[in-house]
């Protein structure tokens, strides 16, 4: 078993400024950690050791009411602390939820002052992000829905949403900024029902856009549990489609509010399956933790979530690499039934006439079939014991 759990940077691990920074605020009850200005919360994760990058939303980096010389001050603040921590920033994003203009949607919003605002505010965003070597760009509509069907309609919205989107590629690809963009899906919170709520209603929307190349899914494991899905699968179908361009690393017990915890605090062997599906299919995009520490840590606690976040990560690729060739694994592995319509004996891969005449005459033994050993019970158990160090 490998002990070495200390990231490195070829890990892509990143947080945003909004993670660490998280002061602890609930709909409950106010700040239980002292604000950190963006350049304090480099020197945390410098201090955390191994991560690679930051990513931040506009207004995370530059106040919404800043005036331009308190945002060169705040540019110079922050390059320096990425200077002297080594840290970059990798993804970038843009606000369109915190402030009341956003209060029924951005892109989507009924009032076209408001749509184009939303745009507005995104194109500079994007600059922001550029100037800072930022080469994902997230699009999360957080209030992109609605309470009550009565307010839009929804087919409409979906229109301007695709419209906002082609155009923002179309100032990336202007701009020469090179960005791959990745639109992130949450079923709800804050707006009641939020459009284009899991990773499959937005792959199927991404295939709408004028030019599709550069947009791809930013999926994150609490939104996907909170709509009660399986993640893995969900990160499965943007892996297939070649769609997956950013991953919000967290953990969330499923039918709760958005918790935020820790990677692979509340469901270690989903998490363990999620990172042996990565792994596997060698996803080499950033890994990005978005998630907070619980509201009862102080500074240093902080520190260990990020630590931690990371660490769990590592464990569990190398609990992925030990169950890929542990040899109770390969051999309950080889004794489950091979071949089938994609390969095998007598099966065609491809349809033509010949294929399905012959598949057609072909005759089958349905109870030997049924009676084939499939021990999975066990292969779970391994699975179990794997991830406990046995
Ligand atoms: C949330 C979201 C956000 C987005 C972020 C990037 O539930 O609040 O996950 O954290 O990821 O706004 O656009
Ligand atoms: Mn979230
Ligand atoms: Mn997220």
């Amino acid at each position: 078993m490998t002990h070495d759990l200390t990231p490195s940077k070829a890990d892509k691990f990143t947080f945003g400024l909004w993670t660490v920074g998280n002061p602890g605020r609930d709909p409950f009850g106010s700040e239980t950690r002292p604000t950190m200005t963006p350049a304090e919360i480099v020197d945390l994760l410098g201090e955390a050791g191994g991560v690679l990058g930051v990513n931040f939303h506009d207004n995370d980096l530059i106040p919404i009411d800043a005036t331009e010389a308190e945002a060169a001050a705040i540019k110079k603040d922050f390059r320096a602390a990425l200077e002297r921590t080594g840290l970059r920033v990798c993804m970038a994003t843009t606000n369109l939820f915190g402030d009341p203009v956003f209060k029924d949607g951005a892109f989507t919003s009924n009032d076209a002052d408001v749509r184009a605002y939303a745009v507005h505010k995104t194109m500079r965003a994007m600059d922001l992000g550029a100037e800072f070597g930022a080469d994902v760009y997230v699009m999360w509509g957080g209030r992109e829905g609605c309470e009550t069907d009565a307010a839009k309609d929804p087919v409409e919205s979906l229109q301007r949403y695709r419209d906002a989107v082609n155009f923002l590629v179309g100032y990336s690809a202007d701009k020469g900024y090179g960005y791959k963009f990745a639109l992130e899906p949450k079923p709800n919170e804050p707006r009641g029902h939020i459009f284009l709520p899991t990773v499959g209603h937005l792959l199927s929307f991404i295939q709408t856009l004028d030019d599709h190349s550069k947009v791809g899914v930013n999926p994150e494991v609490a939104h996907e549990h909170m709509a009660g899905l399986n993640f893995s699968h969900a990160v499965a179908m943007a892996l297939w489609q070649k769609k997956l361009f950013h991953i919000d690393l967290n953990d969330q017990a499923y039918g709760r509010y958005d918790q935020d915890f820790r990677f692979g605090s509340e469901s270690p062997k989903a998490a363990f399956f999620l990172v042996k599906l990565l792994e596997d299919h060698g996803y080499d995009g950033y890994k990005h933790f978005d998630s907070h520490a619980y509201r009862t840590s102080d500074r240093a606690d902080v520190v260990e979530f990020a630590r931690g976040s990371m660490r769990t990560y590592l464990a569990l690729k190398d609990a992925a690499k030990r169950w890929n060739s542990d040899e109770t694994v390969k051999k309950l592995l080889a004794e489950l039934p091979q071949g089938g319509l994609t390969g095998g004996e007598g099966a065609p891969a491809k349809y033509s006439l010949q294929t399905a005449q012959a598949l057609r005459k072909r005759s089958f033994d349905r109870e030997a079939m049924a009676a084939r050993r499939l021990p999975y019970e066990a292969l779970d158990q391994r699975t179990i014991e794997i991830l406990m160090g046995r």
